[in-house]
């Protein structure tokens, strides 16, 4: 394990992109938009650390929302039974043994629209466990409210997930049951209540390169970047609207890290679902272009993530080295 240089500073974080600037970002030449973005990458964060998350989905299936993407929709036929929230005691269980094998946050994803308050309590309970395990929490649970953000935040919650998933434009291709502007008050009031943001959004679903810039531009131009970015390749799983769809050119996927990068170069980004669908060769180059994050655990939410041994594995044939966060170093 290595420690993670300080960051520079904020002199080069802005939040006035323009449509135009980040296409001509998504177009430069391969070479020189990967040496931009491993330069940008350098000024803020050590060259060869990355953060591991694990994640664990405390509540799976049977969800009234109707992403076209996800296998845990009711609208879906997928295979994915619907489940109850899990005990505490099961999820603190789970998350030690994560901890063992090397993640330094523990993630709690559950497939809701909204979290009832009977159950927020709960996941509480679950939060200022895990926390006592010294390990970061975060938590993926839908729409919240300031109240809803703020008991969690009380709870000892540090990173709050929730994803604007493409450009305001695709978005109503891809979800009918609730609203861009639903998904931007959310973030609103996490950030509001003091927790850590975690947004980004899946490619591969169909869009155009100019959705994918919309998302970045999006992203970029909050008022304050969120803290961590998860770039997702669609995760294509039969029985959803979106399985059959092309696969998106992993180069694009590409870019599309090394433009995170480069609008919120202080921000972490995650190179987060497919990797399982990815060559060795084709994460190595989502490293160069500047993801310091990923998600270890034979299990995302549902679906296969590769093995804490092939991961290793990369990691020593990299010289990569997992990043110790302040907290638990
Ligand atoms: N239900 C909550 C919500 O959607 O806000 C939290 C859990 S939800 C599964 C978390 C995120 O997982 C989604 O926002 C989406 O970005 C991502 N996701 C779901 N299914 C995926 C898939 N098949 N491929 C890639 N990412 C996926
Ligand atoms: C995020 O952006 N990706 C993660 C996490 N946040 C919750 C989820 C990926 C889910 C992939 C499909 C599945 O395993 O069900
Ligand atoms: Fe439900 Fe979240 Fe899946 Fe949408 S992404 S269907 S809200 S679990």
């Amino acid at each position: 394990m290595i420690d993670p240089s300080p960051a520079e500073g904020t002199a080069d974080l802005r939040h006035d992109w323009t449509r135009v600037e980040v296409e001509a970002l998504f177009a430069l030449p391969f070479n020189d938009l990967i040496f931009r973005a491993q330069t940008a990458h350098r000024r803020h964060f050590a060259a060869n650390a990355v953060q591991l998350s694990t994640l664990l989905s405390i509540k799976t299936g049977g969800c009234p929302e109707d992403c076209a993407y996800c296998p845990q929709s009711a609208s879906h036929d997928s295979g994915v039974a619907a489940a109850k929230l899990m005990e505490v005691a099961d999820v603190v269980a789970q998350a030690k043994a994560a901890r063992d094998a090397g993640a330094s946050r523990y993630c709690m994803g559950a497939a809701w629209r909204s979290p009832k308050d009977r159950d927020l309590d709960q996941v509480c309970a679950m939060v200022r466990e895990v926390k006592a395990l010294g390990m970061e929490t975060c938590a993926t649970l839908g729409m919240l409210t300031g109240g809803q953000a703020r008991a969690l935040k009380a709870a000892g919650l540090d990173y709050y997930n929730h994803n604007l998933d493409t450009s305001e434009e695709f978005y109503g291709a891809i979800i009918t049951t609730r609203t861009y502007a639903d998904r931007l008050d959310t973030l609103a009031q996490v950030q509001a209540a003091g927790l850590s943001v975690c947004c980004g959004g899946i490619v591969g679903m169909g869009e155009e390169r100019a959705d994918r810039a919309g998302l970045l531009l999006t992203l970029a131009n909050l008022p304050q970047h969120p803290e961590s970015v998860p770039i997702n390749m669609l995760v294509q799983v039969e029985g959803t609207k979106l399985s059959g769809q092309p696969p998106l050119d992993p180069f694009e996927f590409v870019r599309t890290i090394a433009v995170a990068r480069l609008l919120m170069p202080a921000s972490v980004v995650r190179l987060s679902a497919g990797r399982e669908g990815f060559s060795d060769e084709v994460q190595a180059l989502c490293f160069l272009a500047g993801a310091n994050s990923i998600f270890v655990g034979p299990k995302l939410l549902t679906t296969d993530n590769p093995s804490r041994d092939h991961d290793e594995d990369l990691f020593e044939r990299l010289g990569l080295a997992p990043l110790v966060p302040a907290a638990c170093s």
